[in-house]
């Protein structure tokens, strides 16, 4: 006579191999009583331990509040699982009817299968079938996966897990994707590591370029600077004096004016005189 026990307080069964389905996930005890069929009092029991899966529970998923087009857009899907969070290893029994219904014929893997499908109203991959574009994570983190919305609009984002039971659940979330966002590149926007590659690529080109850009910061420093007091006063002495004004460069007053004219009130002889104090104009040699 057997007597099975499947620990989830059903019925006891009488029959010698029963199927039996539980209700619920988690860990049971199932005990087996075989007594003498004739009557002798001998009686020969067995246990066991079963664990019935639950499946995955997604319980959201995250999504920036802003999403734009052609950008790299990182979500995440939060969900646990009983046996993937357990510190347990599962195994199957591949065969019940070879005798033994606790063989270790496969170990159930602890991970679990994270799948995306980015929009639910976009075929991504042309096969004619809106909702079979399937991807798995990129990233280290199996939750996280980093998407690029091509387009600006709706999409339905679709997400699937699984565990190693093969049981899944799915969740989807809308998503509105902008149009992208016409920002100026600014310097900061290129890396050191872009610079050195651009330059390298650009060879002697490159160097040429820099220095017409020092250059031209030079030029720009030179057209914005205040003029110093130097240069205040020598312009002031270039109006007394009504000297030519030179454009090319040096200092006004100091390099490019003509010799003040002759005093006319002194005659020759008082300009040849000591004592007039008359100071004879230096005159360039030609
Ligand atoms: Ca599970
Ligand atoms: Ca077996
Ligand atoms: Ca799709
Ligand atoms: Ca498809």
């Amino acid at each position: 006579e057997y007597t099975w026990d499947f620990g989830d307080a059903t019925p006891i069964v009488h029959d010698p191999m029963p199927w039996h389905s539980y209700e619920r996930p988690g860990l049971y005890t199932v005990k087996l009583t075989v007594r003498d069929a004739f009557g002798t009092g001998d009686v020969t029991r067995a246990e066991f331990n079963i664990h019935i899966d639950s499946p995955p529970e997604i319980s959201g998923i995250d999504v920036p509040d802003e999403i734009y087009e052609d950008f790299n857009t990182a979500v995440i899907v939060n969900v646990s699982d009983a046996e993937s969070l357990a510190d347990l290893v599962f195994y199957r029994d591949i065969d019940v009817l070879d005798g033994s219904n606790s063989d270790r014929s496969e170990t159930i893997s602890n991970d679990l299968v994270i799948e995306w499908e980015q929009d639910l109203l976009t075929d991504q991959d042309e096969d004619g079938i809106l909702d079979n574009d399937w991807i798995t994570s990129n990233q280290s983190l199996a939750t996280l996966v980093t998407l690029i919305w091509e387009n600006p609009g709706e999409a339905i984002l679709r997400v699937r897990v699984c565990d190693g039971m093969g049981l899944c659940d799915e969740s989807e979330t809308d998503v509105t994707i902008l149009p992208e966002q016409d920002a100026d590149p600014s310097l900061s926007d290129f890396s050191w590591d872009e610079w050195k590659s651009w330059m390298t690529d650009a060879g002697s080109d490159a160097l040429g370029f820099i220095a017409l850009i020092l250059a031209a910061l030079i030029l720009g420093w030179l057209v914005m600077r205040q003029p110093n007091e130097t240069e205040e006063e020598a312009k002031q002495n270039a109006e007394t004096y009504e000297v030519e004004h030179a454009d090319d460069g040096g200092l006004l007053g100091m390099d490019h004016h003509l010799p003040p004219p002759a005093p006319k009130i002194l005659s020759k002889q008082e300009r040849r005189s000591d004592e007039s104090g008359y100071i004879r104009p230096l005159r360039r040699r030609e």
